[in-house]
Order: structure tokens, then sequence, then C-alpha cells
């Protein structure tokens, strides 16, 4: 298959299940197109059937707001007629489902009629989505896609609560490269930040309010009291301020906590990891929390949104309400203790296993597929 996959670029977890599954997609042998305003982060990487198209937009004095979704659509027409594509797949409702829609519809008066995925990914739905600024055009242009999939049951049950959207939507959850995300020998490492046999616990994220870094911090800070343990911190955001300033006022110090900014490695620190702290208000499945199991680092977690459906409570760690620190410290040290952790660690990777990329990109494949035949057969 030819096939167009439009995200957003940066280390967002949509971005990367959209740059992975294209990159799955090209090593077996389909020819995938990616069409974004830059470099996804993890294109890093050379294959045949992997190709890359700008998005630009003209800047010009009227647009105080430069129009990236019209610009982002004439590029979809563009690559869509030139390079003979097969499926539109855009990441993220917002604006990639309606710029898809736009450009099918200019398409349709060439005579091409192009079949849309569309892929939702949570805060497209959850936070941004049902605003009322965006909600219209949201509903819309699923309804208008040929396919939809979200990446967790509870997304599919929330885009119904939310949105009067009339399609079926298929679930298809994040996946993971069992190969890349696996425990490494890395004990050097943890040797030097950990060298009196202190547990690690670790997250990652884009620390937005949405992540409740301040919890991490909280739950850390109460496993400290029990036992000997570092905290490291991965990712960067608008709240990190904030949390150096939280981390000072509770007197964590710069060898107890460890700000590592965005690292592209980031299975590296991993896996030297015991336990990952995941306490979102909202999630709708939990990527990071996925790479961390598959390099078998246990999680704590609230039950938000699709979480429950990767971490097994009391299997793969533990699950609590949101803000429920007092528990999310007793679960913790529960799954650190020695006796426990060993067991927690091997049913993590184990769950993990069940998101391995060849079990998953096949969906994504027979989706594709009937949406195909479905726009053949003028359905
Ligand atoms: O806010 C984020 O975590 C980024 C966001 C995105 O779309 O880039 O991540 C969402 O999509 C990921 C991939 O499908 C999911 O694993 C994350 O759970 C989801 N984040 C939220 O729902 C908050």
């Amino acid at each position: 298959m030819n096939i167009g996959i439009v995200c957003y670029p940066t280390f967002g977890g949509s971005g990367v299940v959209a740059t992975e599954l294209g990159k799955a997609l090209a090593e077996k042998g389909h020819r995938v197109h990616f069409i974004t305003y830059s470099q996804p982060v993890r294109l890093s990487f050379v294959n045949e059937n992997l190709f890359y198209h700008e998005v630009f937009v003209p800047s010009y004095p009227l647009f105080q707001f430069p129009p990236y979704e019209l610009a982002l659509a004439s590029k979809m027409v563009d690559i869509v007629q030139n390079e003979k594509l097969d499926v539109l797949h855009v990441h993220y409702a917002i604006p990639h489902a309606s710029a898809a829609y736009m450009a099918k519809q200019i398409l349709r008066t060439k005579g091409i009629n192009i079949p849309v995925i569309t892929t939702l990914h949570g805060t497209d739905i959850t936070l941004v989505g049902k605003d009322a600024s965006f909600e219209p055009v949201v509903t819309f242009s699923i309804n208008q896609s040929d396919a939809v999939t979200s990446v967790s049951a509870d997304l599919k049950k929330e885009t119904y609560e939310y949105f009067a959207v009339e399609k079926d939507i298929e679930v298809i959850p994040n996946f993971i490269n069992l190969e890349r995300f696996k425990k490494q020998p890395k004990e050097h490492f943890r040797a030097a930040i950990a060298p009196d046999g202190e547990k690690l616990l670790i997250h990652t994220s884009n620390f937005r309010s949405v992540k409740r870094v301040d919890d991490v911090v909280h739950i850390f800070d109460g496993v400290r009291k029990q036992m000997p343990a570092k905290l490291l911190l991965v990712g960067d955001g608008p709240d990190r301020p904030r949390i150096e300033k939280l981390c000072r006022e509770l007197g964590l110090l710069s060898h107890d906590v460890r700000f590592l900014g965005k690292l592209e490695a980031v299975e590296e620190v991993l896996s030297v990891s015991d336990l990952f702290l995941m306490p979102s208000e909202k999630e709708s499945f939990g990527l990071a929390a996925l790479e961390a199991m598959s390099c078998e680092v246990p999680v704590i977690s609230t039950n938000a949104g699709g979480i429950p459906e990767l971490n097994v409570d009391g299997v793969t760690g533990f699950v609590s309400n949101v803000g429920d620190v007092e528990e999310m410290v007793k679960n913790a040290l529960t799954v650190l203790d020695d006796a426990n952790l060993p067991r927690f660690k091997a049913a993590a990777r184990a769950r993990a296993e069940e998101f391995a990329v060849d079990k998953i990109v096949p969906l994504y494949e027979a989706c594709y597929q009937r949406a195909i035949e479905a726009v053949m057969a003028g359905v």
C-alpha cells in the first residue's frame, strides 16, 4: 500500500505512535509518506520505503495566526495526487481530521476518492477537542472520516459521551517494539546514580498539569521516608520550574531527584529503574507506562482513562484514584519490597508482550484495507 501519515512531529505520544507505525509499515514493504511541519523526532532511520514531506506555512503581515490547516490540506492534496496514495491516516483529530476532510473534498473534484482514517489519541477528545471552540469541527470531521480508531476502550467511550459521533470506532491500542524496549545491562549507570543500592523510581512525561508531576514528587517523598530511594525525571514542559521549586521545599536535593530532560534513549534509564510512576489525571492509554513495562519496570498509576486496560492492578503494579498519594505510596512500598519486586517485574514485561508491534500493526493494515475496499465499492 501507499500510505500517507499525518501527525505531530514532536515528543508527544501521538507523534511517537504515528512514527513507529510508519516505520513498522515501511519495514513490511508499504510505502509510507509522512506529512508534517518538521521531521518526526523518531524518524532518524533510513528505509527505502519512507518519505517525508514538509508542510510550509508562508508568513504574511495579516496572519496573526498562520493558517497551518490550509497549508496542510494543500500538501495532502499534492501528495495524494503525485505520490498516488491509497489511504491517508491522520493522528490526533485537531486539526488533522478537518484538514483531511478538506483535502478529500478537493481531491473528489479531481476524480480521486481517498479513504481517510482518523486515530483519536486522547487530549484531542478529553481536553482540547470537547472545548466549545473546537467541538463542532471535531464532531463533523470524525463523522466524515472513512474509519475511526481510538487507542483504548475508555477513549472510545468518552468520544461517544462527549461528541455526537455516529461512526463505529475500532479500538487499536498503542504498541511497543520489544527489541528496543528491553532490559539492558546498564549496571555502571545504576551504580553511579544509586551507589548504595537505593531503589530507583522514574517518571517520564511532557510536564503538563494533566500528568500531576507534583504527585510524582510527593509519592517519591513518601517512599524515601521508608526506604532509600532516588527519583529520575525524564522530559520537560511547562510545569518543570514549579516541580523544581517543590523539590527544594521538600528538602529533596539534586542527587535525590535527577532532572534528565528530554532523552531519546529513554530505554537506557528505564532499564535501571525499579518503579514507574504515572499519577495522571487523564491518560487515554499511557504509552510511557508501556515503554517502562517492556523494560521490566512495574507501574504505580491512577485508574484514569485507559490506564487500567494496560496496568493490571496487583499484577503489573497497582492503580489508585487520582490524587490518592497515600495509597500510591503504600502500593509503591509493596512493589519495591525485595520479596515482591521480581514477580512484578516479570509480570510487567509479560503484559507488555501482549502489545508487541507485530500483534498490533496488522490491525491498522486490516483497517486500511477495509476502508479502501469500502471507498472502491462506493459505500
Ligand atoms: O498528553 C500527552 O501525553 C501527549 C498525547 C499525544 O497525543 O501526543 O498522548 C496521548 O496519546 C498517547 C498515544 O496514543 C497515549 O498513550 C497517551 O495516553 C495520551 N495522553 C493523554 O491522554 C493525556
